[in-house]
Formats: structure tokens, sequence, C-alpha cells
């Protein structure tokens, strides 16, 4: 560099250096909370539930389940190809065990994708998505042995992860109200609040266990004002009680997020976890055996919240924020049937599923296989088989004698 450049630059750097001076004097008298602009709070449309269309045209119906399939396909595209329930008069009607909807926010990340998941998996045509035959490992059909429906989205704020919150909690209350359990698609990671916060208040603060599969252990701090993201809703959950710290599990955690002042947050509210690092160590079949006591070891109701980010990203490619080196569905698949066979399910969320960045439909097609893995093992329930490791003899071994 030329002295005269030198000279240049550094004339540059104090003429730029008053002029940033002089602004901040001027902004000096300026509270911060002025430039904010907030909501109107008198628009009557800010209220979700208050914009419902108007049903005058629509044509009587007894309550209970709408069929959508022609020639035994279906003829408009729904979760799973299930029948489409409106309200909860239907569920009630049609004694609904599982209510499927879609909740497609965006915001708690920031970058547009995960509100995607509800369709994409709406759109799915292969991967057994409408399967009626029996789960060839246990020889159970969910499809048979359940009334499930698709029971639409939520109609959340797509300019708002705040304001998005209470929708889904109604709609999640609103279910469980009826006996249903909610199955909720998302969506980004925010979901989880709404979803335990709404599980809550139907069955009580502290009455519901959480097993958080991730790759993340979702409990940031506030950050940049915000309470809740994608990021922060288990410091939101047990900050708020909905869930007692004893009664989180986490499962999947790896990469450098959290450092140690997350781990610490962890251990003061005495909440358990189950890293990348102990898998490493002692094996997935040992660390699986743990994770069901401890499900079996906690409140009368459980909840699973499941990030598709705990799966490697070469299972789960089309997801915002993945980490390498994860779990894979040979690992988590019987793990999620038994937590579904051995315990109270109360609900049930897949989340994180970001279709625009899917290049081979891998993410769509394994996340429509974790939830009937769920699906399954509350059918296996259902039906009595609550055997740990339980598998379909006529499937498991053929009836050759094996050479010795
Ligand atoms: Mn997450």
């Amino acid at each position: 560099m030329s002295e005269a450049t030198r000279w240049i630059l550094t004339l540059l750097v104090i003429v730029s250096s008053a002029v940033a001076a002089a602004q901040d004097e001027e902004m000096a008298g300026v509270d911060p909370a002025d430039e904010v602009i907030y909501l109107d709070p008198t628009d009557e449309s800010r209220d979700p539930w208050s914009a419902l269309r108007d049903t005058e045209g629509d044509a009587e119906r007894e309550p209970g389940l709408i069929q959508i399939g022609r020639l035994g396909r279906p003829g408009v595209r729904s979760l799973f190809g299930l029948p489409v329930a409106l309200t909860p008069d239907d569920l009630r009607a049609a004694e609904v065990d599982v209510a499927m909807f879609g909740a497609p926010i965006d915001m708690g990340f920031g970058w547009r994708g995960a509100g995607e998941g509800p369709s994409a998996l709406r759109g799915q045509l292969r991967g057994g998505s409408a399967s009626v035959l029996p789960h060839m490992h246990v020889g159970v059909s969910w499809r048979r042995e359940l009334v499930a429906v698709d029971y639409g989205n939520a109609p959340i704020d797509i300019l708002s992860v705040e304001r998005s919150m209470p929708p889904v909690r109604r709609m999640v209350r609103e279910i469980a109200e009826t006996g249903a359990i909610p199955v909720i698609i998302g969506g980004d990671h925010s979901l989880e609040y709404p979803n335990v916060a709404g599980l809550a208040d139907v069955y009580g603060k502290g009455n519901v266990g959480v097993i958080h599969f991730d790759a993340h252990f979702d409990a940031g701090d506030v950050r940049g004002g915000h309470l809740i993201s994608h990021a922060q809703p288990v410091r939101r959950l047990v900050d708020d009680g909905h869930v007692l710290g004893k009664n989180f599990i986490q499962v999947g955690l790896r990469g450098y997020w959290p450092g140690e002042e997350g781990f610490e947050w962890m251990r003061e509210n005495d909440m358990r976890y189950h890293t990348m690092a102990e898998i490493e160590r002692d094996g997935w079949d040992v660390v699986m055996d743990r994770i069901l006591n401890e499900a079996l070891d906690g409140p009368e109701y459980l909840y699973i919240s499941f990030d598709i980010d705990v799966l490697d990203p070469a299972y789960t490619p089309g997801t915002g924020t993945p980490v390498a080196a994860g779990l894979t569905p040979r690992e988590v698949f019987p793990l999620l049937r038994t937590l579904c066979s051995e315990n109270n399910l109360v609900g049930f969320d897949l989340v994180e599923l970001n279709p625009l960045l899917d290049p081979g439909y891998t993410t769509v097609m394994n996340s429509g296989y974790i939830i009937q893995e769920c699906m399954t093992g509350i059918a296996m329930r259902k039906q009595g088989i609550t055997e740990r490791g339980y598998l379909n003899p006529l499937t498991a071994e053929d009836d050759e004698p094996d050479p010795e």
C-alpha cells in the first residue's frame, strides 16, 4: 500500500467515525420503543378465529368423517389419504383416535421452507403412504385399527411466530378435549411450545412428559427480545412450568450447540439427555433401553416432539439446520414404535421438514414413515401388544430349521 493510499484510508476512517458519532448524538433522544411498529390492537382480523368463513351455503351434513376417496383412491389429497374432519363434533361422532393437522409456520426459523411441510406430506404418492396392509415387523395395520383423520391446517399468522402460538395451542386443546391424539405436522420447531402447552391445558401442568428428538437442544435463551423461535420452545415450556425438567428427555444432540452453559442449564433443571457422544460410547441398543425406561419413569402422559434433523442428513437432507453424523431410520424406527406402544401417548409432532431443500424426495418419504412408526405403536397398544421388542413370528422368521 502506498503512503498516499494509507493517508486517504486514515482520513476516511476519521470522517466516517465523526459522522457516526453525530448520528448517535442525534439518536440519543429517541426512545428505541418508538422505532418499533407495533400491531394494531383495534384490527378485528388479528384474531384468526374471528375470520372463519361464512358457512351459509354449505351442504347440510351430520357430524362425522368426510370421505374424500373416489374409486378407492383419494379424490382430494389429504395426509395419508385419510378422511377429513372439520369440527370437534366430527371427532366425537366418529370416535376419532388420532387427528392430524398441519401448522405451516416458517417464521420461527426465518427462512422459507418448513411451512411447506404439510403440503408435501399431503402430496406424497409413494412410500406406503396410504397402505392399509399391516406393518411387516409387527403385523398390525394402523389404518385398520385406528380411526384417524386429516383435521386440516391451523389458522396461523404467517407473518408472526409469536401470534401463531395461540391458534395452534387452541387447535391442540380442541382435539385433546375430545380424547383424540393430536399429531401436528410442521412447520418449524417453535411448534413444540403450543403443542405441549395445549396438552398441559387439558391434562394439567406438569402431567405430560416430553421426548425431544433433535440434533439441537432448542432451549435457547432470550435473543433479540424474542422469547419464542424454533430454538427456544424447550426453555419456554420449562420456564412456564408446563413440563417439569425431570420429565424432559433429549435424544440425538450433537454438533456445536449448545455450549457448556446449555448443558449446565439442563442439569440445573434435572433434565435427561442422550447425546450422540453417549451413543458413540455405549452403542444404540443400550441407550435405546435407557430412553425407554426413562419414558416409563415419568408422568402418566407422554408427548413426542420429532425434529427430523435428529436423523443423519443422508436420510433427511430437506431440513433447515442439518447436522452431520446423526441417527439412522433403523435406529429410530423401533424406538418410536416402542415408545408409542409402551406409553400413554397424548400427542406427537413432526417438524422442520423443508421440501424445498429436498433434492430427491428422501426427506418427505422418511417423514411419512416416521409418523407411521408411531401410528403403528399406538395401534399395537390398542390391540394390547405392549411387549418390548415384539415382532410378528410370521415375518421375523421362516419355519425352516436354521443350519447350525
Ligand atoms: Mn429442533
